[in-house]
């Protein structure tokens, strides 16, 4: 179920405001309509910030030892992967180190054990969370491949049961928006933030194009997805994560309804192996259905610390 945030609350809050923290207050403002009422408990308390010359909220982010690229206070986590900070322009995020892995899904199916109860109401039609036969899931002999072929409420379900979330707001929780150009904004997606280190580059590694730095069709000669965290140059926007773009596809929470149910539509981010100019904000950031699961899909979670 979609929430009363809608994408013109964020357009209004980004574009109207010259500081990113008063656009986290109008998303703040905003109430879920079907979501449990601790979505987003985490918040910043910038509610008494109501002036939109005050910057302070973002101004005030240090940059100090047990800050970004650390695991200070995103440690307590004991699925998927290792989790590290980050930083969106008005709070600190955990976000996995790397794409979830084939071993690390494997846990969850077999903790789940085929229950596939207590999924939102947007995906009451998801019945399995075993990744699509037509890609390749083997998850011992590619443990530290990531999982791909999941559609997006497998990944939102798994994230659940890790006691994360699939990266979506500013707060946490849904974006609603049918405009990509909203995901490029480190103001309103988690995951972008990550990636182009709180809005500061184009790429996670840097702000000239790398074809050699991530894994995207220019690194190999034949492109395949590889096993996470094993392209050195592929590390940032901060230090300790890994294939933000490129590798799979990751998918972000962002969705909105078209006729509603399984055919609505969520976005990914960052590229995969076999695109070219990969960028945190790319030509191949696009929708899927709830329901559709490709071999170039994957996805990381996102917490709050
Ligand atoms: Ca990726």
């Amino acid at each position: 179920m979609f929430r009363a945030c809608a994408r013109a609350d964020i357009i209004r809050a980004v574009s109207e405001c010259h500081a990113a923290a008063v656009a986290v207050l109008a998303l703040a403002a905003c109430t879920p309509l079907n979501a449990p009422t601790d979505a987003g408990a985490d918040a910043p308390s910038t509610a008494d910030t109501s002036s939109p010359e005050d910057t302070s909220t973002v101004e005030a982010m240090p940059d100090a030892p047990g800050d970004v690229g650390s695991a200070t206070g995103c440690g307590r986590f004991p699925h998927g992967p290792a989790m590290v900070q980050a930083r969106t322009p008005t709070r600190m995020i955990c976000i996995d180190a790397t794409e979830v892995t084939q071993a690390q899904y494997q846990q969850f199916l077999d903790a789940r054990n085929g229950d596939t109860s207590g999924q939102a109401t947007e995906c009451v039609w998801n019945v399995k969370f075993a990744p699509d036969l037509m890609c390749v899931f083997d998850p011992t002999g590619r443990a530290s491949t990531p999982v791909n072929g999941v559609d997006w409420c497998d990944a939102t379900a798994f994230c659940k049961w890790a006691g994360k979330r699939l990266c979506g707001g500013p707060t946490g929780g849904l974006i609603e928006t049918s405009a990509k150009s909203d995901l490029a904004l480190a103001e309103v997606s988690e995951w972008t933030a990550a990636c182009t280190h709180g809005g500061e580059r184009a790429y996670p590694y840097g702000t000239s194009f790398s074809g050699q730095a991530c894994n995207g069709s220019e690194h190999m000669t034949t492109p395949a997805i590889v096993p996470v965290g094993t392209t050195p140059g592929c590390e940032g926007g901060y230090p300790g994560i890994f294939d933000l773009v490129g590798n799979v596809h990751e998918w972000i929470d962002a969705c909105y309804p078209v006729s509603g149910g399984r055919t609505d539509k969520c976005w990914f981010s960052g590229g995969s192996y076999h695109d070219p100019d990969n960028a945190c904000a790319s030509a191949w950031d696009v929708t899927r259905d709830y329901v559709d699961a490709f071999c170039d899909i994957g996805f990381r979670c996102c917490a709050d610390p």
